[in-house]
């Protein structure tokens, strides 16, 4: 994988990112692997911010970089529309987080694979997505988090399914940058990714499973 891309969004240059993934587009370079890409390179932002070299206002930088990116590849996603069977699927960032970039982009996989989805927004408290899957009927429920701090909601969620007598009824698969096997077991998850292309294919087991 070319690191061009993931080090022009490391170090925020706007002009260069985007005529590069213009010329990856050009060159044949598939959507996926330019949202790995982009990826890699505002992780690389994290970092810094974390190590305190960049700024919060850096991090606002790197969203507007990766909003641009999205709008130019969007397009490119390929549209599937077979193995999704209209599956209904809520997704939302939990309570106390406002990160979406990831979700979007897993959102507007699963469209253009022909899922059903009810986009909760973010910051959503656990109360909501149960709320959303007694409106809904949906069998699965995409939750965001990026946010360590706001694991715990997560669980919550969790917690509140069982309580409620629907954990049984429906797949929870937890995803975003920090999510990992001990986040699944600590919250009592179905299923974790932290990669969105991978994401699909496991969407697409769990839909074939319930249907
Ligand atoms: C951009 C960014 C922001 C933007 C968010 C814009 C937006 N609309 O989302 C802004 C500037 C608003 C922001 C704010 C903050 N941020 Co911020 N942010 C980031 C940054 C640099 C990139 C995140 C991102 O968009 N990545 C790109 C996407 C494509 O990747 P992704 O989210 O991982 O998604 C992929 C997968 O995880 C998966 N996926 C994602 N969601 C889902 C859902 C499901 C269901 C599935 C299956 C898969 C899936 O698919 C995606 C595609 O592969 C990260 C660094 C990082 N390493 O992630 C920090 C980071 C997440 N932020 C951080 C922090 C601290 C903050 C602030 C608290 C800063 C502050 N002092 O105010 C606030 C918190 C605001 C809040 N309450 O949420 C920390 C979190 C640390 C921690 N341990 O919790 C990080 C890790 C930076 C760091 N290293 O310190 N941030």
């Amino acid at each position: 994988m070319s690191d061009d891309l993931i080090s022009a969004m490391a170090n925020l240059e706007e002009d260069k990112a985007i005529s590069i993934v213009r010329e990856k587009i050009l060159s044949g370079e598939t959507a996926f692997q330019i949202v790995e890409q982009c990826r890699k390179g505002v992780e690389i932002v994290g970092k810094r911010y974390s190590e305190g070299s960049y700024y919060l206002s850096d991090l606002i930088m790197s969203e507007a970089i990766l909003k641009e990116v999205m709008d130019i590849i969007e397009p490119h996603f390929p549209q599937n529309g077979t193995d999704s069977n209209g599956t209904k699927v809520i997704i939302g960032t939990i309570e106390g987080d406002i990160h979406d970039l990831g979700k979007n982009i897993v959102i507007y996989l699963l469209r253009s694979s022909g899922y059903q989805v009810y986009d909760l927004g973010v910051d959503v408290p656990p109360e909501k997505f149960i709320e959303a899957i007694k409106e809904t009927g949906a069998k699965i429920v995409g939750v965001c988090v990026l946010l360590t701090f706001c694991i715990g909601y997560v669980k919550k969620l969790v917690d509140l399914l069982e309580e409620t007598g629907l954990k049984d009824e429906v797949t929870v698969v937890v995803g975003g940058y920090p999510v990992d096997k001990l986040v699944k077991e600590y919250t009592g998850a179905d299923y974790v990714s932290n990669d969105g292309v991978k994401a699909l294919d496991m969407f697409g087991s769990i839909s074939k499973e319930i249907s």
